[in-house]
């Protein structure tokens, strides 16, 4: 049996604890018509299945990567280091530092390895997926048409 086809978006945790964070994200990537798959792979905690999961989804042609992690997380700068493909960062409060810590670590990559790194906690993790969809809408016209109705639907009222 064959490897799955690589996701467009791959969705990679740093601990099963983050998996609320992105609960409400992934019915978005459903409806922009985003084909995902969300993995449990710590930066720290197994770092070879890491570089394994995203040097297969890199090569398997993924086009965005959402990286969810908290406390001193270093997960989507590592995936960062790994792709050129854009990187998504999702901050989660799960320390003392109430993800102050997480949005920090993100936020500050060095000069030549970004990572777009959005809002704490599921507030970020939606948007990571709207981002996800915008940047993919580039060349994808389908996709493009379901982040306009998004819009229109939000202008109306709708979240
Ligand atoms: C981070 O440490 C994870 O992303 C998680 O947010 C946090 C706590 O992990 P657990 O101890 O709950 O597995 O690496």
């Amino acid at each position: 049996m064959g490897a799955a086809p690589a996701p467009q978006v791959m969705v990679l945790l740093g601990s099963a604890s983050d998996l609320p964070v992105i609960e409400k994200a992934l019915p978005l990537l459903e409806r922009f018509g985003l084909s995902h798959r969300v993995e449990i792979a710590s930066a720290h905690r197994q770092p070879r299945k890491l570089h394994r999961v995203v040097q297969a989804a890199d090569k398997g042609g993924t086009e965005v990567f959402i990286a969810v992690a908290g406390m001193a997380a270093h997960l989507p700068g590592v995936v960062a280091s790994l792709t050129a493909r854009p990187v998504i960062g999702v901050p989660v409060a799960s320390g003392p530092l109430a993800g102050v810590d997480a949005l920090l670590s993100m936020v500050q990559m060095p000069p030549g390895v970004p990572v777009a790194t959005v809002a704490v906690g599921s507030a970020g993790a939606r948007n990571a997926a709207v981002l996800a969809a915008r940047i993919i809408s580039l060349h994808d016209k389908e996709v493009a048409r379901a982040v306009d109705d998004h819009r229109r639907e939000m202008a109306r009222g709708g979240r």
